[in-house]
């Protein structure tokens, strides 16, 4: 059973294990951007999303049945994600990996670029990426403007994807649906550092969805000790050796600050 400790609460023994980590891993998930302002995949959504769930929209089925309504809710999402910064949280875990001795692996199942932009290295986007585009039917990849919506209001109605210049197959979004693989080596390259890591913490995700959610599991194999900070209890919390009930932008900055 976790130890379960108040955001405010961290004792200075969890603190220390993450200021003695040397080879930490930091697998993270939607919950940390929740603060930034982008909505996590199990809340409730509005406008004209309300009548879906993320999980009814992100899958290859989906998007075959109305490639209009999906691809506007990437694009919509895009624009939302645009209109954000990243939050204490994500900058926590950037000036983490900066520390002299620290190499520190970030691994994100997040489509976000919010690590990128509080200056951290991210080893894999385990979902791919948002900003990525490419055909549904040959591959190749697509450039395309940035979409023109408000990224707080929902559009009003749905627009459907361009189409290739190579085959006129749909444009789709370069982010990995329920169903499909994750990009070469993303996975692979994770397990092997969270396999070499000291400590692994693991942050604002549910742990439902796999195998992302195997990944900390390869660290309970060797004994590596496992952190999370997330305010709910998740599927991975009986794994884990701490519990920081919290939210990230919070809880990481007192986890990582230096002694
Ligand atoms: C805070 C906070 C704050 C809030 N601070 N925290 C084995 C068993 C069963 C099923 C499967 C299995 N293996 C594969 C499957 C099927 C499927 C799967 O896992 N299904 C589950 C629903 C059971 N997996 C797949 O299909 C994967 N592919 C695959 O396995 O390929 C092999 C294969 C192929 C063919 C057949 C079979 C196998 C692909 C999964 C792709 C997931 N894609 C999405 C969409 C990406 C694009 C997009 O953005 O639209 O990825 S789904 C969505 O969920 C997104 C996320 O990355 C992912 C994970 O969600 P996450 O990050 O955990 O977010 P939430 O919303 O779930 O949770 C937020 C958390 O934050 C909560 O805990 C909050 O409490 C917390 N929080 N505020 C800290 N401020
Ligand atoms: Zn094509």
């Amino acid at each position: 059973m976790p130890a379960v400790h108040a955001a405010g609460q961290i004792p200075d023994d969890v603190v220390r294990l993450v200021a003695e980590s040397r080879r930490p891993v930091v697998l993270t998930g939607a919950g940390i951007s929740a603060e930034s302002g982008v909505p996590t995949f199990r809340e409730v959504q509005t406008g004209l999303w309300e009548r879906f769930s993320a999980q009814d929209l992100a899958t290859p089925e989906a998007f075959e049945a109305d490639p209009a309504l999906v691809w506007t809710w990437y694009r919509w999402r895009q624009s939302l994600i645009r209109a954000v910064e990243p939050n204490p949280g994500h900058h926590a875990i950037a000036q983490w990996q900066q520390r002299d001795g620290v190499e520190l692996t970030v691994s994100t199942q997040n489509v976000d670029d919010l690590h990128e932009r509080a200056g951290a290295a991210v080893l894999a986007h385990l979902h791919g990426s948002i900003f990525a585009h490419r055909c549904y039917e040959c591959g190749i990849p697509a450039q395309l403007p940035d979409a023109e919506y408000d990224g707080f209001e929902s559009p009003p109605e749905a627009e459907g994807p361009p189409q290739c210049e190579h085959c006129g197959g749909w444009i789709r979004p370069g982010v990995v649906w329920f169903g499909e693989m994750l990009p070469a080596d993303a996975f692979e390259q994770t397990a092997a550092a969270v396999r070499a890591a000291d400590l692994v913490l693991v942050a604002g995700t549910s742990g439902i969805v796999q195998p992302a959610a195997s990944l900390p599991l390869l660290a309970l194999e060797r004994g590596t000790p496992l952190i999370e900070v997330n305010p709910e209890e998740t599927e991975l919390s009986e794994v884990m050796d701490h519990c920081v009930r919290g939210l990230s932008g919070d809880a990481l900055p007192t986890l990582v600050r230096s002694r």
